[in-house]
């Protein structure tokens, strides 16, 4: 297993659409792995490949508590065949807008098809944390941050301050 760097917004490769996986093979199930530990690493509880430059259709969750045993899941081509008509709001935070947290209103509960780690195909009735979740990390899929969701003057406002601070990384660096 690797650890993988995850991509830091604004960054142009966040914005591409994921392609769906033809086959869920070892190859597939080698990277589901390292996005693993790269999601428990940093720590999060999900990860879209795409935060890892690989613009492709995989989602990695763990919504296990520190000190549980892990409860890892995987989504291979997820896609919502039902969603509730109430709303949730719920304080978001993403690993590619580091320390940024904000009010994000989605569906309460949703219905998801995908293929599992074996390429099995499953769906699932996710609610609270998972379907705050499964919602974030598809949303990913699409090349849409959480930031998307809020006004333009509060995703402007957290977009220059993490370029700043990508350019004074940069400075400091050279
Ligand atoms: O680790 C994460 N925590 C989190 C908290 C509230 C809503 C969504 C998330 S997902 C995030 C990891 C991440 O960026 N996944 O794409
Ligand atoms: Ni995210």
């Amino acid at each position: 297993m690797t650890l993988r760097e995850i991509l830091i917004a604004p960054d142009p490769r966040l914005k591409v659409k994921s392609e769906p996986v033809e086959r869920v093979d070892d190859a597939l199930r080698s990277l589901m792995d390292d996005m693993l530990e790269t999601m428990h690493e940093a720590p999060g509880i999900g990860l879209a490949a795409v935060q890892i430059g690989v613009a492709k259709q995989v989602i990695v969750m763990d919504l296990a508590k520190e000190g549980e045993a892990p409860e890892p899941r995987y989504f291979v081509n997820p896609e919502i065949i039902w969603e509730s008509e109430d709303f949730h709001h719920y304080e978001e935070g993403c690993l590619s807008l580091p320390e940024y947290y904000e009010e994000v209103e989605r569906p309460a509960e949703v219905k998801v098809r995908f293929l599992d780690y074996e390429g099995e195909i499953r769906e699932l009735h996710c609610t609270e944390m998972l379907a705050v979740c499964i919602q974030h990390e598809m949303d990913h899929l699409e090349g849409i941050l959480f930031v998307d969701h809020l006004t333009r003057l509060k995703r402007q406002m957290i977009l220059r301050k993490l370029s700043k601070a990508k350019k004074q990384q940069a400075a400091e660096l050279a």
